[in-house]
């Protein structure tokens, strides 16, 4: 799915701003409020989470629909030979669009995008009414998945198995756009290196074309020179001396697809940021551009004061410049799809990126304690909880995600799932044909699932349908609390079964420690961040021990917010190396010191 862009043949209108926000209390079909300006006098931002905004616990704590609604006029330059459509970014979870009083279209999957095609219903130059309801519930199956119970006063109350808050609405940008009715539909980019030739596989899908109208194709340097051009809707290029898209030195060719007309003009044109490498997983290595590559780095969210999910540049900017800092060179976009201005940079600045679906939360028995008997005695691949109707809304949030990312030379894995219960009967018949699916979509990258501490080596039923194992692990919080020692023997047997079992790379893609920042400790006592710089030197340890071992990502970059049901958080999540306001915990610089080394060790230039 392309990202809307401004191009000689396309305009982008963006909608961002305030507009009038509503709480709909009852039914969005009988109270219908697309069909008059909202009621109240509330104004919320775009893009933002609406939920922190409002000093109001019945927003804040609201499970259902709102309505954002907003007056927007088409440019008047506009002709009626074009299409129009308006793009959201993202409704977290399900979004609906009106138009005036007429319904266009409705989207499910809280973190990809979605068009509206609005043509036949605006004109150039006029104004309409858009209404924008987001609905924020999450059912057995929906990804990820929740339940619903409604109190006895007809309240609903949201739980759900995930570690976050379920931050909710127009988190990310909304555009209007206009596009030719002959023109550039989709386009794929497969890279690959032969010696010094850099070789770039396209596949350009478009409208329907006339005879006579051609598909062609440009790619330029970074200087903006023409290093390669080919004709056809499918082909290849080949760049002699291509620069290579490296970790850490980012080379971006801008590749081109343009529709012509049987005279030659353009009818349209896009283009496609493409870096050069290839990855390739090898025995118990992780190969970028043949290179063994060790992932530094972290475990993310989507997650700041008062925004909530709502994407930020700033703060873009400024975690980005942190993981400089620290010598990350990688993070994971734990648990859902980030902002597509978070993969456009991760591309320009070579950092690498481990690509995850919404699908977190799979697990019943992670989650059973905490929920009032919820899953105690059930299974969680059952037709009552995670079934094929859930595991159809998983499948779509793969295709959606590929759809989004498969152009960004930063993602080199798939992560289809986060922790589901891969140990219990059913998870084997579940994943296989979501495995498949995801290979079928981009046979070019591998595919992982992060599996959680309860389904060991022994017991986990999926991990060889996979390319690499990432794991999840506390030792040393949450089982041998405080006991480092236990916990590094125990650590350590654990990822040498593993290797033992699978021989394949070993990606630590979550380790951490809650820790208070300020909290200090003679006695390493664990919330402390003495305790937090012992921890994480426990477990390097182990990890400089097994050498299949080619990745470490900490959870979590930030402290963020979570659940206010999960009572053992105080405020959230507190296992950040860096504070909610991105202020660094002690952990942090021996962090930078320890991956200062692994980057050099890695050839990079230029470590902090
Ligand atoms: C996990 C989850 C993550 C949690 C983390 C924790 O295993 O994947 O979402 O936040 O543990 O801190 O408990």
């Amino acid at each position: 799915m392309l990202r809307p862009q401004s191009t000689a043949t396309r305009d982008l209108v963006s909608l961002d701003g305030v507009w009038k926000f509503a709480l709909v209390r009852d039914s969005l079909e009988t109270e219908a409020p697309w069909t008059a300006a909202l009621p109240g006098s509330l104004e919320a931002p775009v893009p933002a989470s609406y939920n922190d905004i409002f000093l109001d616990p019945a927003i804040h704590n609201h499970v259902g629909w709102v309505c954002y609604q907003r007056r927007v006029v088409v440019p008047r330059g506009w002709t009626r030979d074009e299409r129009y459509f308006l793009r959201i970014e993202a409704a977290t979870h399900k979004g609906r669009v009106y138009i005036n009083d007429t319904f266009v279209t409705e989207h499910v999957g809280g973190y990809t995008p979605f068009d509206a095609e609005v043509t036949q219903l605006v004109r150039p130059g006029e104004a309409f009414r858009l209404t924008i309801a987001v609905n924020n519930e999450l059912t057995n199956t929906t990804i990820p998945p929740g339940i619903i119970r409604v109190e006895a006063g007809g309240q609903k109350r949201q739980q759900y198995f995930h570690d976050f808050y379920n931050y909710a609405g127009l988190a990310r940008s909304v555009w209007l756009y206009s596009l030719p009715t002959k023109h550039v539909a989709d386009v794929t980019v497969v890279t690959d290196v032969q010696g010094a030739t850099g070789i770039l596989r396209y596949d350009v899908q478009t409208s329907e074309l006339g005879a006579g109208e051609t598909v062609h194709v440009t790619v330029r340097d970074e200087a903006d020179a023409v290093v390669g051009e080919a004709a056809g809707a499918r082909g290849a290029v080949h760049i002699d001396k291509a620069t290579l898209w490296k970790p850490g030195a980012a080379y971006l060719y801008q590749l081109c697809a343009e529709v012509r007309s049987a005279a030659g003009a353009m009818l349209d044109t896009y283009s496609v940021a493409t870096g050069i490498r290839t990855v390739e997983v090898r025995g118990t290595q992780f190969l970028i551009n043949g290179q063994p590559f060790f992932f530094t780095g972290f475990g993310k969210h989507e997650d700041t004061a008062i925004r909530g999910k709502g994407h930020d540049p700033a703060y873009m900017v400024h975690d980005f410049q942190l993981m400089d800092w620290i010598n990350a060179n990688s993070f994971r976009t734990s648990h859902y799809p980030y902002a597509e201005e978070v993969m456009d940079f991760a591309d320009r600045h070579g950092i690498v990126v481990i690509d995850e679906t919404p699908a977190v939360g799979l697990n019943l028995a992670v989650n059973s304690g905490f929920f009032e008997g919820v899953g105690k005695d059930s299974c969680t691949w059952s037709p009552e909880f995670i079934n094929d109707d859930t595991r159809a809304a998983h499948a779509a949030s793969i295709r959606e995600l590929v759809a989004r990312d498969k152009n960004h030379a930063c993602v080199v894995l798939w992560s289809i799932a986060n922790e589901p219960s891969t140990n219990e009967p059913g998870a084997r018949e579940y994943f296989a044909p979501l495995v498949a699916l995801a290979r079928e979509l981009d046979p070019s990258r591998p595919v992982a699932y992060i599996n959680v501490m309860f389904a060991n080596y022994d017991d986990d039923l999926v991990a060889d349908l996979f390319d690499v194992v990432c794991l999840n692990r506390y030792y040393g919080w949450y089982v041998h609390t405080g006991d480092l020692a236990t916990a590094e023997a125990k650590f350590e047997a654990e990822l040498r079964g593993w290797d033992r079992k699978y021989g394949k790379p070993i990606i630590m893609t979550e380790y951490g420690a809650d820790t208070l920042a300020g909290l200090r400790s003679f006695y390493n006592a664990p919330w402390s961040e003495d305790f937090q710089v012992s921890y994480y030197n426990m477990c390097h340890r182990v990890h400089d021990r097994v050498p299949a071992v080619v990745g470490e990502q900490v959870w979590n970059f930030a402290d963020f917010q979570t659940a206010a049901s999960h009572v053992f958080r105080v405020d959230g999540n507190k296992k950040g190396i860096f504070t909610r306001d991105r202020k660094p915990k002690t952990i942090a610089a021996v962090l930078r010191a320890r991956w200062s080394q692994k980057l050099l060790d890695q050839g990079y230039a230029g470590t902090k």
